[in-house]
């Protein structure tokens, strides 16, 4: 039975899951969950997610939401397939300790800026909330502008001197 992948096309948190879905080359059943006819909060949904929200996937009748567990479940449970290396073994402590470290930054000093303030006011705002009336809050993307300038700074530090957030060291560049 084939992976099935409720999600909607314009979400972020839906694409990271094709992605990883694309990386593992696991096929899927794409099914669209219609965020604007506010599908995801239909009785149906919330018995999948109570949260109300895309993405969710069901693998022969075991279902999931939260984008990045599911990301890590399909790496885990597709191992063997696709991208190697997407998780460290656990055995390697120290290796899982920095990609643990990897992802955390991922969703507490990027997204949290990126996602919320600067892509849903810059970019999801001009879909749907403008043909609303509802206008950008210019104060709250300046701040995450700001806030996100200083992380991107800390993480241009880290990838001066390796190739990936998660390790995999590099020579520094000798000019
Ligand atoms: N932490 C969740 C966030 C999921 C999320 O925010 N989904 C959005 C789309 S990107 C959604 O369903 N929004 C509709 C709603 O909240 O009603 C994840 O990573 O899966």
């Amino acid at each position: 039975m084939v992976l099935k992948l409720y999600a909607a096309p314009a979400s972020t948190a839906s694409l990271r899951v094709a992605l990883i879905l694309h990386e593992k080359e696991v096929p899927f059943e794409f099914h669209p969950i219609y965020l604007r006819n506010k599908e995801q909060k239909s009785a149906d949904f919330l018995e999948k997610n109570p949260f109300g929200q895309v993405p969710y996937i069901d693998d022969e009748g075991f279902g999931l939401y939260e984008s990045r567990a599911i990301g890590r479940y399909i790496a885990l449970k597709y191992a063997g397939q696709g991208t190697q290396g997407l998780i460290p073994p656990q055995s390697d402590v120290e290796a899982t300790g920095i990609f643990e470290r990897a992802a955390s930054l991922e969703y507490s000093q990027f997204d949290a800026h990126a996602i919320r303030f600067i892509v849903y006011e810059r970019v999801f705002h001009t879909y749907t909330l403008s043909a609303m009336g509802v206008s950008v809050d210019e104060e709250a993307v300046k701040y995450a502008i700001d806030q996100l300038s200083a992380k991107l700074d800390a993480y241009e530090t880290i990838l001066s001197k390796q190739a990936y957030l998660a390790g995999e060291a590099r020579e520094p560049a000798t000019s």
